[in-house]
């Protein structure tokens, strides 16, 4: 049987608060993280397009919902971080509105929760994963920026950070820089949209 892989990557729309999203499809997947986890970076290492979402070395880029159609089937979603210093009081507050709404609409079918494999998961991680726990949204772990690790202890400090944050203790490493995880992810993916999630 031939690897699942991604032959086709659209940009659809982005949304802000008042948008309406686009029609759903099958199996939606949305990408959370903190700000500058490398949510952007992973959708255009996975999709091998450098162009398609903006990533930048400053926290904060992503300020709107991004939606991806890839292989004309299912949505990749793109999310605004949360967590980042420089953020007002009234963009926290639109942050949490915009992710509320677009979380609890019932659409997100499965997520990505993305952490740093060099850190400890915040409280705005364990928030986060909190809240995902509560919905019941299904979900997998992925411990960003791999290629910071000696290439021995990748996997083990991946799945400790998912230990750290009280789930079962596996998280794929992910390195846009090395390539680490991208197979593993593929291979996630298609079953995830094999079970319509
Ligand atoms: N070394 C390394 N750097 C990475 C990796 N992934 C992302 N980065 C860097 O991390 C920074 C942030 O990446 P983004 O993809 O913009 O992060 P984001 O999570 O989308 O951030 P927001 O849009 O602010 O929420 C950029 O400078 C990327 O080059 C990785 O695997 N390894
Ligand atoms: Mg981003």
């Amino acid at each position: 049987m031939q690897p699942f892989a991604i032959k086709k990557a659209e940009f659809v729309t982005s949304a802000g608060a008042g948008s309406v999203y686009p029609a759903p499809m099958q199996s939606e997947i949305a990408i959370v993280g903190r700000s500058n986890v490398g949510k952007s970076s992973l959708i255009n290492h996975l999709c091998g397009n450098k162009k398609l979402a903006r990533t930048s070395q400053t926290p904060g880029k992503t300020r709107v919902i991004n939606f991806y159609l890839i292989n004309e089937s299912f949505f990749l979603v793109d999310l605004p971080g949360y967590g980042f210093a420089k953020a007002s009081k009234s963009e926290q507050t639109q942050w949490g509105s915009l992710m509320e709404k677009y979380l609890s609409d019932g659409r997100v079918k499965h997520i990505f929760l993305l952490l740093d494999i060099r850190h400890e998961p915040t409280a705005d991680d364990r928030q986060m994963y909190e809240w995902i726990v509560y919905y019941g949204i299904p979900f997998t772990l992925i411990a960003t920026k791999a290629d910071k690790i000696a290439k021995t202890k990748r996997k083990q400090a991946a799945n400790l950070v998912a230990k750290q944050l009280g789930a079962v203790p596996y998280a794929i490493p992910y390195s846009v820089e090395t390539g680490d995880g991208k197979d593993a992810l593929l291979q996630a993916i298609d079953q995830i949209v094999q079970r319509g999630e």
